[in-house]
């Protein structure tokens, strides 16, 4: 089976997160031209801005890059058929099932990678044609799932045939390793990258992110059906707490609403939302990104023959 780096033609077997909010072309481009692949995140952005964004990227980059889309966006649909219109290479999508729309992009030669956080959407997705799938662990930043990677990354490499790529608790070799051990061939980051030179975020979360300690994520909106793990402050407490006295959605909502772009832009440290996985605490230092992947695939290969045997 290919490793993934072969089926995107680049250098390192590792996938950027599609970061709402975060990931523009400046960040996508940056992953390409590190050796990795680049994602422009759509988040909650409407077709004409995407748009615009994957030609920024194309200035940027002659590597290959991709698009995530936020499959609960009302702009799902029509990002959907801009992507095939603007040509772009691959797609991820993440926070719902892309299942109407693989044949399309199939059929359009792109290349497609759900993240799923379950068997049966990965077995779902394998089956409308999918070329790979991001399994994301609940270690991960934003909007998670159930499991765990560890649990969640060898149940998925025995039900699919198609490649397998962790995500949810990546942040240095070990756990890259641990990924290939798993049965995964490749991985996907985001927490890591949030403390990057490029990484096009304000300051306040780079410095909050490298200050974090293994105890600094919590989870918000578990009763409400989408949890989302983010860093510890006072949003996100006080979230947790109304949640916890029964808040209605609404009430819950006019705390969170613009809260992400809060943080990213202001860096809001009261009333931002700060998405970040678990392994926040292992990010202790900035880096450019040639650097982190440098450092995440240090004598991979040494160790990848040791793997072979399992
Ligand atoms: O999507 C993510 N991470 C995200 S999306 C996001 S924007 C957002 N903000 C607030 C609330 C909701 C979204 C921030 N972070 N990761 C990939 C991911 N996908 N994690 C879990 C899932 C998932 C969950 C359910 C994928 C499919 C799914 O299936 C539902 C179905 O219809 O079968």
């Amino acid at each position: 089976m290919k490793n993934i780096a072969e089926l995107l033609n680049i250098k390192y077997p590792v996938i950027q997160g599609g970061m709402a909010n975060i990931a523009t072309h400046v960040l996508a481009a940056a992953v390409s031209n590190a050796g990795g692949l680049g994602l422009i995140a759509a988040g909650g952005n409407d077709v004409l801005t995407v748009r615009e964004e994957i030609r920024k990227c194309k200035q940027l980059t002659d590597k290959p890059f991709g698009v995530n889309i936020m499959l609960m966006s009302p702009h799902a649909k029509d990002l959907a058929q801009m992507v095939i219109e603007e040509d772009v290479q691959v797609v991820t999508t993440g926070a719902g099932n892309p299942g109407q729309y693989i044949k399309n992009w199939k059929d359009n030669g792109i290349i497609v990678i759900p993240v799923v956080s379950s068997v049966a959407l990965a077995k779902r997705v394998e089956r409308a044609g999918a070329d790979a799938v991001v399994t994301e662990g609940t270690e991960a930043g934003g909007h998670i799932g159930e499991l765990t990677t560890m649990a969640l990354v060898p149940q998925v490499t025995d039900a699919v045939s198609i490649p397998v790529i962790a995500a949810g608790g990546i942040a240095d070799k070990r756990q890259v390793l641990a990924a290939f051990a798993l049965g995964a061939k490749g991985v996907q980051v985001g927490t890591v990258l949030l403390a990057s030179e490029e990484c096009p975020i304000h300051e306040n979360y780079k410095n909050k992110v490298l200050k974090a300690s293994d105890s600094a994520t919590i989870v918000t909106g578990r009763g409400t059906g989408a949890p989302v793990r983010v860093l510890k402050n006072k949003m996100a407490r006080e979230y947790v707490k109304m949640s916890d006295k029964g808040a209605t959605l609404e009430e819950l909502e006019v705390l969170t609403l613009g809260s992400l772009r809060r943080a990213v832009f202001d860096g809001d440290l009261d009333r931002g939302s700060f998405m970040a996985g678990q392994v926040a605490g292992l990010v202790n230092e900035m880096r450019t990104i040639k650097q982190i992947f440098e450092d995440l695939f240090l004598d991979i290969n040494n160790y990848k023959n040791n793997l072979e045997i399992l």
